[in-house]
């Protein structure tokens, strides 16, 4: 397993938890020690560690949750901690279909990167998309042929010219032949010698602006702990990096420092390397790698269960409630994630302290479909602007919809309702009053929120 040593103190601190009869101030400040513990001998920087404990901290102690509840909540502040400190899943690299799409991919010498573009041309192939590599470093002997077996293995083209010493036209015109060829993804390798060379710095430059690749993808030495912090930012000054591969991560013991390291960077980590093998390889997917660390392999039923306790606000809606906007969709949206749960009317009543009257709740859980079909007969500007809907566009949303006008009506009603009770609620945040009831996890993004947007 990656990050074995972590995984197994991080399993055991969960375990001592879910063993205790109840948890109280001690059981919560031994799960603090032994969180830290683990996370510092994983190389994780001190302030980070101190940081993401006094979160937990916070939360386990000043949430009033039932006993039973009360264990899973605590885990569950553990496991979203640490996916915090990971970063989010990284979006998928936009590929366009039709098209070559270029992947450069930069870092020091002996990070990975050869060994990455044999890993990434299997994983890419292996989905069905045509490869090809191309080889730019004229710095290591041996480079090109390095590449070439290496794809050799997996019946990859491979674009080079060992002959010519200017990386940056090998770079133009490797990478043009390979888009002549047809290849859907091509990934350009580079050389890598040291961070500090800044010529280095200014030939990946020069490669990117000639490329124009996709994504530039930085690939960084697992082992190098908290240390990846400093060349992550090196690197982002001088390119583009889209996101970060994390290397070697088999057999260190500083892994857990360097994954944080790079998320603290802002970038998303999109893969790890896990040996030398080409199919040694994985895309990282924050949450399922946490679960793993904790031995929790059913994170998602607990998660559910502590969503029953809990509520689940979309960030980017919440931000832009902040902002004052509130939308048509963001009302469908948070109502179907609701829905999903089964707990709307538990939800909202835990939110609005039971202000929605109940037949308005069941409204939205019952007409959720037929919104659908109205909203889709909207223009982008009605649905963010409802005001504007008078009566010639609700006759055409009408018959365009197939809707008649009472449920046209009933949403926007419903809509009006809601978005007053939001900036209720918001105001009652903003004059610093709780909602009774809110769990911490809400309250304490709320609060937060309500710092990044300067409320006063
Ligand atoms: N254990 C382990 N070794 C790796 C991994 N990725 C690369 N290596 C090794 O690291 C060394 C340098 O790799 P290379 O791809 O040549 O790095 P480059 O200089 O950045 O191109 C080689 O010996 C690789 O086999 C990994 O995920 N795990
Ligand atoms: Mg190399």
């Amino acid at each position: 397993m990656v990050l074995e040593k972590l995984g197994r103190s991080l399993e055991q601190a969960i375990r001592k938890v879910r063993r205790l009869p109840i948890v109280d101030k001690d059981a919560i400040n031994a799960l603090i020690q032994d969180l830290q513990r683990a996370l510092l001998s994983s190389d994780v920087k001190v302030e980070l560690v101190f940081e993401m404990t006094e979160n937990i901290k916070k939360d386990a102690m000043n949430t009033k949750l039932t006993k039973a509840k009360r264990k899973d909540f605590i885990i569950k502040l553990v496991h979203d901690e640490l996916i915090k400190t990971l970063g989010g899943k990284p979006a998928p690299i936009r590929l366009k279909s039709g098209k070559s799409n270029v992947i450069l991919l930069v870092g020091i010498q002996g990070s990975g990167k050869t060994t990455t573009v044999g890993k990434l041309a299997r994983f890419y192939k292996n989905k069905g998309y045509k490869v090809a590599a191309v080889t730019t470093d004229t710095y290591r002997p041996g480079a090109y042929e390095q590449l070439v077996q290496l794809t050799n293995q997996i019946d990859v083209k491979c674009f080079g010219n060992p002959d010519e010493k200017n990386a940056i036209k090998i770079a133009v015109k490797e990478t043009k032949k390979a888009i002549n060829g047809g290849y859907d993804i091509i990934l350009v390798d580079t050389a890598g010698r040291h961070k500090e060379e800044k010529e280095l710095m200014l030939e990946m430059q020069k490669i990117e602006s000639a490329l124009k690749p996709n994504e530039v993808i930085l690939v960084i030495d697992g082992t190098l702990g908290q240390l990846a912090y400093s060349q992550a930012e090196e690197f982002a000054k001088a390119t583009n990096i889209g996101s970060i591969i994390v290397t070697k991560l088999d057999g260190t013991a500083k892994g857990g420092g360097a994954l944080s390291a790079c998320a603290a960077t802002n970038q998303s980590i999109r893969f790890i390397g896990l040996g030398e093998k080409i199919d040694e390889f994985e895309e990282f997917d924050p949450t399922s790698f946490v679960g793993t660390l904790l031995g929790i392999p059913d994170i998602e039923g607990l998660v559910k269960k502590v969503q029953e306790a809990e509520v689940d606000i979309d960030p980017d809606m919440a931000k832009r409630m902040m902002r004052g906007k509130f939308t048509l969709d963001d009302l469908y949206y948070q109502l179907k994630s609701i829905k999903k749960v089964g707990k709307m009317k538990n939800i909202l009543a835990m939110v609005g302290g039971g202000n929605i009257p109940d037949a308005l709740k069941d409204d939205a859980e019952r007409n959720l479909e037929k919104w659908e079909i109205v909203l889709n007969s909207m223009t982008k500007e009605e649905k963010e602007n409802p005001k504007i809907i008078k009566k010639t566009r609700k006759r055409r949303i009408a018959i365009g919809s197939g809707s008649d006008y009472s449920t046209i009506n009933r949403m926007l009603d419903q809509y009006n309702q809601m978005k007053k009770f939001m900036k209720r609620f918001l105001q009652m945040q903003k004059k610093g009053k709780g909602m009774p009831g809110v769990p911490g996890g809400m309250a304490q993004f709320l609060n937060k929120m309500g710092k990044d947007f300067k409320f006063s």
